[in-house]
């Protein structure tokens, strides 16, 4: 996937379709301002072509003689702009027939329009802000919850960047040493050397691959299926993290036919509860369709509560759903810890069990601790975490390098350390970056961004 051109001049609508107050269109390039000049009648009469950058004037916007709508004009002269480039913004009515017009207009005038993400492409090759940035932009417009508008803030201002360069800082150290060396090969590199910056790059490229659930959990938000037999409490449960009484409950057993969903707040993240409905085998089609959506669901969900009833003996339709939902993923709940417990963690052969009673509330806090720190491990919640898959693999190339420098030869480690750093770079893009990967990151933008 090739680049686009970068030196001409493009157009495009900067606000989001639809209607609102203000519309904005944008233009970035060396034709920007001579475009504005044509279009933009100031009032008072200045001169368009030498208002200088940082400056607004406000005046008609007139194309083939027709004035299209009253607005203002922000001009911005290179560098001193997002793309590095002459910039012009028209802001006009926010009508999307207004603002189609005027980047018609801007077209008619020698503009391009721009495609995806091309003036953040541009103001990344301006070196206005590096990748790890310019995809925390991305992330930031598409923010939908707290905890992603969160990271994304913190990925802008360069937090992934800064925890990125100190995992640098320690190779290249190390890597010094190792070139040093490499002239007095009898010599060799001291052990102690190499030895704790090797594992200070690690520890922290671990801390940072560790994020990465929280940040896709951030990104795309997390689903938590309720599952279990009918009449466990999965129903009452649901209501009682939520807060209000979502789900029908009853004590016949099978109240819950077909799966419901609710958006659910986890501190740090945001995650999708879906209540599902016992599992059991039954006689009752519609029923059985529901049974089947509750495995399905189970399957799917980053994490499954495995919500046991606590108060009545374990028999032997307990055992088989153990084994069928027994992984990493799951968590084991017992409920109605309100009543006399009749069986323990051990009996029904899981590792751990949270005891929770939705009647009166006791153990609901520790397990919604429990259900965050399954969605989104130990990451802390101001720290920058990775937020995009391509951050993921270039750390795992990282690590696997780190892994190799740590017992190579001095000659070898040269190379592994070489491999780690470039990995790294690739993360800011401060380096050399593939085209095809600037071409694919910057492809996911939206339009006019
Ligand atoms: N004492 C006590 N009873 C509970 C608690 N949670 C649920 N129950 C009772 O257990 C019965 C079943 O609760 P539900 O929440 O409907 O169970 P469910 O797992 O959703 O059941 P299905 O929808 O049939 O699969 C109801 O009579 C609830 O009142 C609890 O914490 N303590
Ligand atoms: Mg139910």
């Amino acid at each position: 996937m090739p680049l686009p051109p970068t030196d001409d001049t493009i157009a495009a609508i900067a606000t989001a379709p639809g209607t609102g107050a203000i519309g904005v269109v944008r233009v970035s390039g060396p034709e920007a301002v001579a475009i504005a000049a044509a279009l933009f009648r100031p009032r008072g009469g200045s001169d368009v072509t030498s208002v200088p950058g940082g400056r607004f004037l406000v005046g008609w916007l007139v194309h083939d003689g027709e004035p299209l709508d009253e607005c203002v004009l922000l001009v911005f002269r290179a560098p001193a702009s997002i793309t590095g480039q002459d910039v012009v913004e028209f802001q006009v009515h926010g009508g999307p027939a207004v603002v189609r017009a005027v980047v018609a207009a801007c077209i008619r005038r020698g503009a391009r329009p721009a495609g995806p993400g091309e003036y953040t492409l541009r103001g990344f090759l301006a070196g206005k802000l590096d990748l790890a940035q310019a995809e925390s932009v991305q992330l930031l417009v598409n923010a939908r919850s707290e905890a992603a508008r969160r990271h994304a803030g913190i990925g802008l201002a360069g937090g992934l960047s800064r925890r990125i360069d100190a995992v640098q800082t320690h190779l290249r150290g190390v890597y010094a040493a190792v070139l040093a060396t490499l002239d007095y090969p009898e010599e060799g590199v001291p052990d102690a050397d190499v030895e704790a910056p090797l594992e200070a790059a690690l520890r922290e490229i671990d801390a940072l691959l560790a994020s990465a659930r929280a940040g896709r959990a951030a990104r795309a938000g997390a689903s938590l299926a309720l599952v279990w037999r009918p009449n466990a409490g999965k129903s009452s449960l649901l209501n009682a993290l939520l807060g209000y009484e979502r789900a029908l409950v009853s004590d016949v057993p099978g109240t819950t036919r077909d799966y419901l969903e609710a958006p659910l707040e986890l501190g740090r993240v945001s995650v999708t509860a879906i209540d599902t409905a016992g599992l059991r085998a039954t006689p009752d089609a519609l029923e059985e369709a529901g049974v089947r959506f509750a495995r399905d669901l189970a399957h799917g969900a980053d994490v499954v509560v495995a919500v046991i009833d606590g108060a009545r003996a374990l028999d032997a339709e307990d055992h088989p759903l153990v084994r069928e939902l027994a992984g990493p993923r799951t968590l084991w709940v017992a409920s109605k810890a309100d009543l006399a417990a009749v069986w323990t963690a051990a009996e029904l052969g899981v590792p751990g069990l949270v005891r929770v009673s939705a009647a009166d509330g006791s153990g609901l806090e520790a397990l919604r601790e429990a259900l965050e720190e399954a969605v989104v491990g130990d990451a802390a919640l101001d720290e920058a975490w990775l937020i995009s898959e391509r951050h993921e693999a270039v750390l795992r190339e990282a690590r696997e390098a780190v892994i190799r420098a740590r017992t190579a030869p001095d000659d070898l480690r040269g190379l592994d350390l070489e491999t780690a750093l470039q990995a790294l770079a690739a993360v800011t893009g401060r380096g050399e970056v593939a085209e095809d990967t600037l071409a694919e990151v910057f492809a996911r933008f939206c339009v006019g961004k």
